[in-house]
C-alpha cells in the first residue's frame, strides 16, 4: 500500500502532494512502482497534530480518489471521518483505512474492504506518556473486537493494523513488531505501517556515532528493513512511502524465505 497524503504537514512528506494533480500523479508513479493499493489522506495524524474539518478534507481528498480510482487504481480513504467516507466511497475508493477503528458501519453500508487500526487516545495527546499493562494482548482484543463488529455490520474484507506509533512508546512498537504473530493467529489479514516513523528515527540514533535523529525522509533503512520483517511475520500488507524500495527489498528477500525447488 503506498501513501499519498494530500495534507501540508504529515510528518513524512507534509506538502509535497497538496496541489491536486500533484497528488494524482505520485498516486499513479506509485501503481507503477508496484503499489497494489494507494492510501489517500487529507489529515495527518501525526503526534499533536490538529483535526482538519470536514468540508477542508473532502476538498483535498475527494478529486484525487476520484481521478485514481477512475484510472483503475484500488484507492483506500484514509480518514476518521463518516462524511469523508462516505463521499471517497462514492468517488471510486474500495476501502476506508481507520485510525479510529470506528468506521466498521459506515463500511458495511457502503460495500468497502475496512481496516480497523488501534490508536491509545487521540493524535493530540497519543503520546503523552502512553501505557499497557500487556500492549500485545490489549491491542489484539482491541481490534479484535473492532473487527468482528464491522464484519457483523456487513463488511466483505476486514483488516486489523497494530498502529505502530499511534500512542506507544519505543518498547510498546518493538513489542508488537516482535510478536506480529498473536495478531495474525486472529485470522484476519494484518496491515503494518513503519514507513519514516519517529521509532526509526530513534533507532538510527542509537546506531549514529553522534546521536543525530534523521528526519523523517531520511529513514528509508528501516522503513524497507521493518516492513520486510512485518511480512515475514505473516503481515499480509505494509503501508509505505516508498514502494519501488520496499518492493525491491520484498522481492529479493522472497527468494531467500522460499527458494526454487
Ligand atoms: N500511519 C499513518 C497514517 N495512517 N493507517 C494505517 N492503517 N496504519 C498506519 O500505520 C498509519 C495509517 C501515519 O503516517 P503518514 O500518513 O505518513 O503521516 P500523517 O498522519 O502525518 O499524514
Amino acid at each position: 500500500m503506498g501513501v499519498v497524503n494530500v495534507t501540508p504537514d504529515s510528518f513524512s512528506d507534509g506538502g509535497r502532494f497538496r496541489d491536486h494533480q500533484a497528488a494524482i500523479a505520485h498516486g499513479r508513479s506509485l501503481v507503477d512502482q508496484g503499489a497494489d493499493w494507494v492510501d489517500v489522506g487529507g489529515e495527518s495524524t501525526r503526534p499533536h497534530a490538529e483535526p482538519v474539518s470536514v468540508d477542508e478534507e473532502l476538498r483535498r481528498v475527494i478529486p484525487v480518489v476520484e481521478s485514481l480510482a477512475s484510472e483503475g487504481v484500488a484507492v483506500s480513504i484514509d480518514t476518521r471521518k463518516a462524511p469523508v467516507a462516505e463521499a471517497a466511497v462514492a468517488a471510486g475508493a474500495l476501502m476506508i483505512n481507520d485510525v479510529s477503528a470506528s468506521l466498521g458501519a459506515v463500511a458495511g453500508a457502503t460495500g468497502a474492504a475496512f481496516v480497523a487500526m488501534h490508536m491509545l487516545g487521540d493524535p493530540r495527546t497519543m503520546q503523552a506518556d502512553p501505557a499497557y499493562g500487556d500492549v500485545v494482548a490489549e491491542v489484539r482484543d482491541f481490534l479484535v473486537d473492532r473487527a468482528d463488529a464491522a464484519r457483523a455490520a456487513g463488511v466483505h474484507e476486514v483488516w486489523i493494523d497494530p498502529g505502530i506509533g499511534f500512542g506507544k512508546t519505543l518498547d510498546h512498537n518493538l513489542d508488537l513488531l516482535a510478536n506480529l504473530d498473536v495478531l495474525v493467529a486472529t485470522g484476519y489479514p494484518v496491515l503494518v505501517g513503519t514507513s519514516r516513523k519517529g521509532m526509526l528515527g530513534t533507532l538510527a540514533a542509537r546506531a549514529d556515532a553522534a546521536g543525530a535523529v534523521p528526519p523523517a525522509g531520511d529513514r528509508l533503512e528501516g522503513s524497507v528493513a521493518t516492513a520486510v520483517w512485518a511480512l515475514l511475520r505473516g503481515a499480509a500488507m505494509v503501508r509505505v512511502h516508498d514502494v519501488a524500495a520496499t518492493v525491491r527489498a520484498v522481492e529479493a528477500i522472497q527468494v531467500v524465505a522460499a527458494p526454487a525447488a
